[in-house]
């Protein structure tokens, strides 16, 4: 089964909404495997972030990801890479459609409350970098025969 790594960042836990993003996510039939709550080391956001080092944004980025807890969660489905991005919307909070978690919840763009991983090989990198391998949960839930 797929996997991949979420992430509600700072701004997310700060306003409350750890609840009814995981809500979102169990209602679309994905399966939760981790989950904590955790301040990001600089170490973890550099490697996290790395696509964009070098980018004027760059040290921003990593500041607000260490500036204060955030949700690390691994999530399990069929295509759960591209349907979990569907779900959050896009990067820009203006070209976040009604609808997604960014779209209904998020108004300003580096405050967009939740990291995906954008392919199956980055959410193995990603989950390796938050999570160690005896975290992961393995178990069936009856419930995915229907979904
Ligand atoms: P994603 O989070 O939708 O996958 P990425 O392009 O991987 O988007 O960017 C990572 C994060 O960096 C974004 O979620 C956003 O918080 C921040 N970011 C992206 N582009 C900019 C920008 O142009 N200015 C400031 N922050 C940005």
């Amino acid at each position: 089964m797929e996997k991949t790594y979420l992430m509600i960042k700072p701004d997310g836990v700060q306003r409350g909404l750890i609840g009814r993003i995981v809500a979102r996510l169990e209602d679309k039939g994905f399966k939760l495997i981790a989950a904590k709550l955790i301040t990001v080391t600089e170490a973890q956001a550099k490697k996290h972030y790395a696509e964009h080092e070098g980018k004027d944004f760059f040290p921003e980025l990593v500041g607000f990801i260490t500036s204060g807890p955030v949700f690390a969660m691994v999530w399990e489905g069929d295509d759960v890479v591209a349907l979990s991005r569907l779900l959050i919307g896009k990067t820009k909070v203006g070209e976040a459609l009604p609808g997604t978690i960014r779209g209904d919840f998020a108004s300003h763009t580096p405050l967009n409350l939740i990291h995906g991983s954008d392919s199956p090989e980055s959410a193995e990198r990603e989950i390796a970098n938050f999570f160690a391998p005896n975290e992961l949960a393995h178990y069936n839930k009856d419930i995915q025969a229907w979904m």
